[in-house]
This record gives structure tokens, C-alpha cells and sequence, in this order.
């Protein structure tokens, strides 16, 4: 069996190829090179150029490195042709990001519920005023989860678990003990109507790209945190940028951006509300996703079906 690596991090590769190999000892893995067109049974991929599939024979699934597929299906509008429509993409599921989602969630939620984030500004400002802030009421510090796929489900029942009362949106509806539930588009405003904290963990698709965006922001409660851990491709920056400035958003905490790295000159880094994070909110953690990935190829190779499978036209 022949197994094709992509990481973008040359440094990386080397690890990923070692625990592949232990994973897979029978297999003959290979870390891809410009000009590679031998056939492979599976590529292991993230964020790889449309080369990499181009005259590819042979190939039986590929492997996405990571939760989002958004990369890997641009190829395919990019490059049209290339990545095989019969060819089944599989995504991560889980493998270590969901606690990981969960502790940032938590995290950034509590931070703005018992307003850390206007203590941290006080002392930035080097303002000595020693001011006690009344803690936001825990029972209408309402949020709102959207996605409650694999990583957002967790965040949801994570949150709830502190007390918080949670919402999540989805596509499909679901049932979450604890969780006030609402799918597809006619419920998105009951959704948004009254969120306090606005927790992004949607799939980036043509129909979510754009979706933190100005009109959206309007039907939270005023002064709405919003805490974007998805894709940089949900965010309308300059909505966000005049929603913050009009009090409409109180602050926000982002994970990911239209641009990565974010620019040194981009807006964000000097507004004093808005955190960052580099994409780390829930990295691929190498030795479950290799198990995972390890234990779907034997699958695959017995004839059996697997989960993960990323609907195409649906683009996650
Ligand atoms: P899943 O595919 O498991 O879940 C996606 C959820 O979004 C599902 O509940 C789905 O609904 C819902 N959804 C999709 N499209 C729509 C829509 N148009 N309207 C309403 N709901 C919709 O994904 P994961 O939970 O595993 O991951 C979510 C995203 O998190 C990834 O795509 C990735 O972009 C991001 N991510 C970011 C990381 C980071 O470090 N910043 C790390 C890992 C992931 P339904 O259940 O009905 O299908
Ligand atoms: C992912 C990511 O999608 O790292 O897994 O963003």
C-alpha cells in the first residue's frame, strides 16, 4: 500500500512520517515532492497544492489533516478536475480538538462573564482606579453555539455544564440535553434573538461564509461578545470593526482570520477589545489523528464503510 504525505511544514513531516510507520508498518509512506505523480492508495493532506493530485492514479481516499476540509475542497474550484469527484475525502473527527475547543470556549466565555477582559484593559491603560465591576448575571449571559457538529456539541454541553444557558444552531435539528436547540435558516433569528456571547464552530461553506456579518451582530443583545473559532472566512472584519465601535459588540476573541498570518498592519492588532489567538484554539494533535486515520485505511481495506466522510456538494 502506498501512503502520500502532505504537511506544509517541512519540519513537521518527519515526525508524521515516523508514527505513520509505526501505525502502518506494511505500508510504503512517502512525504509528497514537487513532480511525485506515482500512484498512491491514500494521500494524508493538509492544506496541500492542486499538484499533488495532479495524473494521480489509484488513489482510494484522502485524508485531510485536520477538522475543516474548506482547503482541501478549494482545490477543487481552483483547479477543477483534480481532486477526483469519486474519490472520498475524510476529515478528522475529534481526535483530541473537541477538549481543546472546549477548555478556549470556556475559557474566553468566563473571561468575559466575570469582565477580565475590562480589568486587563485597566491596567494597560495603567489605570490605578481600584473599581469593582458588577459580574454579568450568569442566567441571561446567554450563548450561542453555532455548529453542533462534532466540536460545537461538545463546546455547547461544556458551557452548559458551567451553568450557562446555551443555545446551539445546526443545519439538521438535534436534540443536546441542556442545549435550547434550532436548524436551518427560518430559526436562525430565534437563534441570534436575545445571544449574549456568539461561539462560531460552523464548517466554512459558501452558504456560512459571510455569516458574522453586520446584520447578524444586530439581532444579539446589545454589547454581545463574539468569540470566532471556525474560519476567518464567517467574519465581515469591517462589520465587526464598526460594531465594535458602535457599542453593538462589546468585544470579540478570534482564533482565525481571512488573512493568516494576520498582517503586522491589520486593524485588529491595535483594537484594544478585539483578542487574538494564531490558530491554535484546537490544533491536530498527532498521534490520535494518526491512530484515527491508521484505523479507517483498515477499515477501508476490509470493504467497510467509515465516518468522517465529507459530503462534497454540501462542502463539509
Ligand atoms: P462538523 O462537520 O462535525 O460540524 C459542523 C456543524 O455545522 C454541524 O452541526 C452542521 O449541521 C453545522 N452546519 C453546517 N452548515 C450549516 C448551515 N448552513 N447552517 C446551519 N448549520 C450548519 O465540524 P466540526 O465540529 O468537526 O468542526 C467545525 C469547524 O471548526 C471546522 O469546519 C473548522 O473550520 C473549525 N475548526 C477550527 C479549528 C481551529 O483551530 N480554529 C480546529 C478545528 C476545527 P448538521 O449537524 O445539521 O450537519
Ligand atoms: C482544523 C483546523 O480545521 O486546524 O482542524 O483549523
Amino acid at each position: 500500500m502506498d501512503i502520500l504525505v502532505h504537511l506544509p511544514e517541512a519540519a513537521e513531516t518527519a515526525e508524521w512520517l515516523s508514527s505513520l510507520t509505526r501505525a502502518l508498518p506494511h505500508a510504503d509512506i512517502r512525504a509528497w515532492q514537487p513532480g511525485d505523480t506515482a500512484p498512491a492508495d491514500y494521500a494524508l493532506v493538509w492544506r496541500p497544492p492542486h499538484e499533488l493530485f495532479a495524473e494521480r492514479a489509484g488513489l482510494k481516499a484522502v485524508f485531510n489533516l485536520a477538522a475543516g476540509v474548506d482547503a482541501l475542497l478549494a482545490i477543487e474550484r481552483n483547479a477543477p478536475g483534480t481532486l477526483p469527484p469519486d474519490v472520498p475525502v475524510i476529515r478528522l473527527e475529534d481526535t483530541g480538538m473537541a477538549d481543546q475547543m472546549a477548555e478556549y470556549a470556556a475559557y474566553a466565555v468566563l473571561r468575559y462573564l466575570r469582565r477580565f477582559d475590562e480589568y486587563e484593559l485597566a491596567q494597560r491603560r495603567s489605570d490605578p482606579c481600584w473599581r469593582p465591576l458588577a459580574a454579568h448575571a450568569r442566567e441571561t449571559f446567554t450563548v450561542g453555539v453555532l455548529g453542533l457538529g462534532v466540536l460545537g456539541a461538545h463546546v455547547a454541553k461544556t458551557l452548559a455544564s458551567l451553568g450557562l444557558p446555551v443555545r446551539g444552531y445546526s443545519r439538521s435539528r438535534k436534540s443536546l440535553e441542556g442545549i435550547e436547540t434550532f436548524a436551518g435558516h427560518d430559526e436562525f433569528d430565534a437563534f441570534l434573538d436575545g445571544v449574549k456571547v456568539l461561539v462560531n464552530l460552523l464548517p466554512s461553506t459558501p452558504e456560512t461564509d459571510g455569516i458574522l456579518n453586520r446584520s447578524t451582530f444586530a439581532k444579539l443583545a446589545r454589547g454581545a461578545y463574539l468569540i470566532n473559532l471556525a474560519r476567518g472566512a464567517h467574519l465581515v472584519e469591517a462589520d465587526l470593526l464598526d460594531a465594535l465601535g458602535e457599542g453593538r459588540i462589546a468585544a470579540a476573541t478570534l482564533d482565525v482570520f481571512a488573512q493568516e498570518p494576520l498582517p503586522p498592519d491589520h486593524r485588529f492588532w491595535r483594537e484594544p477589545r478585539v483578542t487574538i489567538t494564531p490558530h491554535v484554539s484546537a490544533v491536530t494533535l498527532r498521534e490520535p489523528a494518526v491512530a484515527q486515520i491508521a484505523e479507517k485505511i483498515a477499515a477501508l481495506e476490509r470493504g467497510e464503510r467509515v465516518t468522517g466522510v465529507v459530503n462534497r456538494a454540501r462542502g463539509y
